[in-house]
């Protein structure tokens, strides 16, 4: 089986977790501590970051989208990957970079005392409310049913709601609400945020 190094809150990998599992992939999980990553993780991927993905034939994939692209490319029983992948990457892209950049500070105001949280936040709705436009067209954000574009891009609106659930819960992006209250209940998300005892080499 492959197996897929993994950190249960981790964002980036709860999106490789909702691929392989939406592919049928079997893979061996094997739950890190970030503050003791195995060295069997370390040997085949030195930048200590997770998801880590070994494949069967030793392949290694130490990118979330790399892992999310190749099992969706094994089996697509729902067409996730049907959907204009420019717009896509694109969106990945705004959400790797600047919507985290954002999101990290906006989380972690005593690491970053250079500009008050709420700025941080204000930056960080630009993004919200380019998903709250997105999903004024249609209910998820690409189309009427999920899609990649819908699991790559949730842990993130996840975190950043959960920093302030109560300001979020008023924050003026309703359709952006429903559509992570609805992700957040859905069995392809439950599944894959089961507790794992921690691996140790
Ligand atoms: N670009 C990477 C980012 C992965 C990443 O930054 N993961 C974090 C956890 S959410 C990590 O492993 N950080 C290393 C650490 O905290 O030591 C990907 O998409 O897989």
């Amino acid at each position: 089986m492959p197996i897929l190094y993994s950190y249960r809150r981790c964002p980036y990998a709860m999106r490789a977790r909702m691929a392989l599992k939406q592919a049928g992939i079997p893979f061996e999980i094997r739950e890190i501590s970030l503050r003791e990553k195995p060295s069997s993780m370390l040997n085949v991927s030195p930048k200590g970051t997770v998801p880590v993905l070994v494949q069967q034939d030793g392949t290694v994939l130490e990118e979330s989208i790399d892992i999310v692209f190749w099992a969706l490319g094994e089996q697509d029983p729902d067409s996730w990957l049907g959907v204009d992948l420019a717009v896509i990457d694109e969106l990945i892209s705004a959400n790797d970079n600047e919507f985290k950049f954002n999101l990290d500070r906006y989380k972690y105001p005593d690491r970053y005392p250079y500009l008050p949280q709420a700025d941080y936040r204000a930056q960080g709705e630009v993004f919200l409310q380019r998903l709250e436009n997105m999903l004024t067209e249609n209910q998820f954000l690409m189309r009427e049913s999920v899609s990649v574009a819908d699991i790559v891009i949730m842990p993130f609106v996840r975190q950043f709601a959960n920093v302030d659930r109560q300001w979020f819960d008023k924050a003026p992006y309703p359709k952006l609400r429903n559509w992570l209250n609805y992700l957040l209940e859905w069995e392809g998300f439950l599944s894959i945020m089961e507790k794992q005892p921690t691996y140790l080499d």
